[in-house]
């Protein structure tokens, strides 16, 4: 028997869940979720969801809605605790299932599974602080509150480069707040998907309050949006769609948050201490593959330290050791699918013929080790030209275009010539020029000497420009962009005489 039958025999038969129940999904089409490192292992197989199946999810999510609209906030939040509980006791096998089915490397996934369970827990505690503001009135026995209602049905799309930690972030404040949810993850990654819903119902969320359609978004995409008892729209995901998901929600009214692609950059000035940066930037452009919208994908470097830190670049892209995320050693993972790789390969050329200089990589890593996965090679090109696609347009791999200043301002100019706005980063000692640059840079997030990538769960997580339209993510905002505020004017006087506020 070939490995190929021997893993397709054992590979999970996933279902959908909806209204408490899980179901086969109406489609005729299978679904089949393998590994990026070795295709020849099928983790998942699933008849996938389709219209009839997501209208069934927003049906059972709207009847659902009262009773848990009406279950306290806090106990809500207990629920989610619970979930966090059991979610931590399985992290390890979870980031190993993470790993197969995303390709990610181990310890990235372990810290994705951590920053989910983090951010589940924070909003967890938010069921015992969602409230409102009371006011003084301009009338005597007269008091002003505010109170925070739950929207409804919030529909929740995600990508398929955080397979736990974005449904996370948008599944538990939707919770917490009182809104019941249908879950469409990426179809590339239904297994996590499974295992999380899993674990929200056995933590006791009641029936119909989280539903789950595994599909693809043109079987079912736009009944989930377009749908009258949809309320509230979260998604993650392509540039692309998050504009149509947007306009559709605009014209019906509702709130909506779509957080998109970004082209982030970090500045290396000539004063920064140059370790520290090279670590950012490694970790920045490499770090999960290139696939995080907060990826360090353009470097702009101090023309008077510009060759020098190429040289440690260069020298420590060539140690990153390619392979199966779940072997020990191993640098970096795969492409999530053949799809990415060719996107990748393709803007690699893209970068070849508009003149940028290729320092490293550019292709695909050849052996046996490599036959069967999506892999491709860490690249940075040199002198690109900004008004080039390879310096304006989103890759989602690890490919990092550098270019050159000769001045901070010229650095700037350059770091926001660009559509995106998510994430940025700038490595300086001098406190004028890293304020200058937190103040001018357009972007919804700046690391001073760290990283373009990650949150946390107590702030604002978001882009402005091409990246991101409606409510900022995580923290508060997040929290309350599933809410509705509600004010109430209430007279105690008991005397019956008309206000006079007008
Ligand atoms: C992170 O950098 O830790 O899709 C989070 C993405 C972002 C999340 C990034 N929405 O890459």
């Amino acid at each position: 028997m070939s490995t190929a039958t021997k893993t397709k025999i054992s590979a999970a038969v996933l279902k959908q869940f909806i209204a408490g129940q899980w179901v086969d999904g109406s489609s005729t089409k299978e679904i089949v979720s393998t590994n990026p490192a070795d295709s020849r292992e099928v983790l998942a197989t699933l008849r996938g969801a389709d219209r009839a199946d997501a209208l069934r999810a927003i049906e059972a999510a709207a009847k659902a809605f009262p009773a848990w609209r009406d279950t306290p906030a806090p106990v809500r939040g207990r629920i989610l605790a619970k979930a966090a509980q059991i979610l931590r006791a399985r992290k390890e096998e979870l980031a190993r299932l993470m790993t197969r089915e995303q390709g990610k490397i181990l310890p990235e996934a372990l810290g994705e599974m951590e920053k989910g369970i983090t951010l589940i827990e924070w909003f967890a505690g938010e069921g015992l602080r969602l409230g409102g503001v009371t006011m003084p009135s301009e009338l005597p026995k007269n008091i002003l509150y505010t109170t925070r209602q739950p929207r409804g049905v919030a529909s929740i799309i995600t990508p398929w480069n955080f397979p736990f930690a974005i449904p996370a972030w948008k599944i538990a404040p939707a919770l917490v707040s009182g809104c019941t949810v249908v879950f469409k993850p990426a179809s590339l990654v239904p297994a996590m998907a499974v295992e999380f819903v899993k674990i929200l119902d056995e933590a006791g969320l009641p029936k119909g309050v989280i539903n789950l359609v595994l599909g693809s978004g043109a079987a079912m995409g736009d009944v989930l949006v377009e749908d009258s008892r949809v309320k509230v729209v979260s998604f993650t995901g392509s540039n692309e769609i998050g504009r149509r998901v947007h306009t559709i929600c605009g014209a019906r009214g509702i709130p909506v948050t779509c957080e998109m692609g970004g082209k982030n950059p970090a500045v290396v000035w000539g004063d920064a201490d140059l370790d520290l940066a090279l670590g950012g930037v490694m970790k920045g452009a490499f770090g999960s593959t290139g696939q995080r919208c907060t990826a360090t994908s353009r470097l702009i470097l101090d023309e008077r330290i510009a060759d020098k830190f190429l040289g440690m670049l260069l020298a420590e892209v060539k140690k990153i050791k390619l392979g199966d995320g779940l072997e020990a050693g191993i640098g970096m993972g795969p492409a999530v699918d053949e799809s990415q790789l060719k996107t990748d390969l393709e803007y690699i050329e893209i970068g070849k013929k508009e003149g940028a200089q290729l320092l490293c990589g550019g292709a695909r890593p050849t052996g046996e080790a490599f036959a069967h996965g999506c892999f491709v090679e860490p690249t940075v090109f040199d002198r690109v030209n900004p008004k080039s696609r390879l310096w304006q347009e989103e890759v989602f791999g690890p490919v990092l275009a550098v270019a050159r200043a000769k001045t901070f301002d010229e650095a700037l100019e350059l770091a926001n010539d660009c559509a995106f706005g998510l994430t940025c980063a700038v490595y300086t000692q001098d406190l004028t020029l890293a304020m200058r640059f937190s103040e001018k840079i357009e972007a919804g997030m700046v690391h001073v000497n760290s990283p373009t990538i990650g949150g946390e769960a107590q702030v604002p997580f978001g882009g402005v420009k091409g990246s991101g339209v409606g409510e900022r993510e995580m923290s508060k905002e997040g929290l309350h962009f599933f809410t509705e505020l509600k004010t109430v004017f209430l007279d105690y006087t008991g005397e019956r005489r008309q206000s006079n506020i007008y």
